[in-house]
């Protein structure tokens, strides 16, 4: 038994999301099958998405204006489920194979070796669909273990929509389901992106997902690139089979929030989105689309390179993770920036860390202590040999 003593200090210690109580002090901290930080237990029960001055919040209200005006009300809203769900529930109920990588440890965040934080809102897909439910959409916080820039964030939001068609909606057409599915489906986004963004470059791109086929991404141009802000397709028979939907066709799509919500608000980096600086905050108001975010003076990066000899177990993510549980926000991008193998398999890898504040000027004594810090966690926990 682990003494409580022993333990550090929990940041939450019992938390109630969507009616269900969790107590932290619950879980072990030195239980291998949990790699859920600190940091990441801080975001539980935040709900940005809840508030109605937050971006987050003013995007999903638009949203669901959308569908309340264009399927007369017929969507039943869910914005308050438990992130915490079972490991079945977010992979095996919508068809995620047993050695899909999105269920290891270096991806998805375990409280324990059946329990995860919920990597998308597809996690309730097959219990709402087994409920009765044929047209709805999920909004909630999501957690992934991932890459840091300022498009990517360990912990996000997705907002699930899910529409049922009985064999009479399509045997109208002349279209077998699945046809009428997908054209309907891109139909409705294409509608949803104008009624967001008004004229926006936009592009579809074939992909896969294990839980729909045909699958589809919606990217749209923004600062110079396609982003990627959803995914989309054609719901797989077995999935609606076991729900109960025999003979029916499906579609269903995941959006990122935090990527439209950039594209609409001119949200340069994903991390303000978790600011409390006024500066951010009250630059937006309820129901208010049109505002375009006015950045306040941009503080200068700090760029400091790392080169180590990588060894089998070496992982980006597990990188990644080192450097939020340091820098936290203060650190914007780590970047692969030099890759090599020598004469004797050796292969050495070169990381550039980008620190920025978003609020204030950091001193150089801050940044070397937090390179510094970098540093040493990484020799003692990557295994990996520093150069
Ligand atoms: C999914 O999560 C699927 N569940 C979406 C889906 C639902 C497909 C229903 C089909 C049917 P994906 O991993 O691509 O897919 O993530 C969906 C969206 O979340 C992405 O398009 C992107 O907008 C956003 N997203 C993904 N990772 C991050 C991240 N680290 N930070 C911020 N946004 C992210
Ligand atoms: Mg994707």
């Amino acid at each position: 038994l682990s003494s409580s003593s022993a333990r550090s200090k929990p940041v939450v210690s019992a938390l109630e999301i969507g009616g269900v109580t969790i107590d932290k002090d619950d879980v072990v901290k030195d239980d291998p099958t949990n790699n859920v930080p600190d940091s990441i237990y801080t975001k539980l029960g935040l709900q940005l998405h809840k508030r109605d001055k937050h971006p987050l919040g003013i995007l999903k209200n638009a949203i669901h204006s959308y569908f309340d005006t264009n399927y007369s009300g017929k969507f039943v809203k869910f914005d308050d489920l438990c992130p915490i769900v079972s490991a079945k529930e977010n992979f095996d109920d919508v068809l995620v194979p047993a050695d899909h990588v999105s269920r290891s440890y270096n991806d998805t965040y375990y409280i324990d070796a059946q329990t995860v934080l919920r990597c998308h809102t597809s996690a309730h897909q097959a219990e709402l669909l087994r409920n009765g439910h044929t047209h709805f959409l999920v909004t909630g916080d999501v957690y992934r273990r991932d890459s840091i820039d300022s498009t990517h964030y360990p912990v996000f939001h997705q907002m699930e929509g899910v529409r049922v068609f009985s064999p009479d909606e399509w045997e109208a057409s002349s279209k077998d389901g699945t046809t009428y599915a997908a054209e309907d489906l891109k139909k409705c986004l294409e509608g949803l992106a104008r009624h967001l963004f008004g004229a926006v470059e936009m592009r579809w791109v074939d992909t896969y997902f294990p839980f729909t086929e045909p699958s589809f991404e919606l990217e749209i141009f923004f600062q110079e690139k396609w982003l990627e802000v959803l995914g989309c397709g054609v719901t797989e028979q077995e999935i609606l089979k076991r729900s109960g939907n025999v003979d029916k066709v499906a579609w269903a799509f995941g959006l990122g929030l935090e990527r439209l919500a950039m594209v609409l608000f001119e949200i340069p980096d994903i991390r303000l989105f978790w600011t409390s600086d006024e500066r951010f905050t009250s630059q937006f108001s309820k129901g208010q689309l049109g505002v375009k975010f006015k950045p306040f003076s941009k503080f200068p990066p700090c760029y400091k390179d790392m080169s180590f000899w990588i060894s089998d177990s070496f992982t980006e993510n597990n990188l990644c993770e080192i450097v939020r549980a340091v820098a936290g926000d203060l650190a914007e991008e780590v970047q692969l920036i030099d890759n090599f193998t020598n004469k004797k398999g050796m292969t050495s890898h070169c990381y550039r860390i980008a620190y920025r504040s978003m609020e204030r000027s950091l001193t150089d004594e801050e940044i070397n202590q937090l390179q510094f810090n970098v540093r040493e966690e990484v020799e003692s926990k990557l295994k990996v040999v520093l150069r």
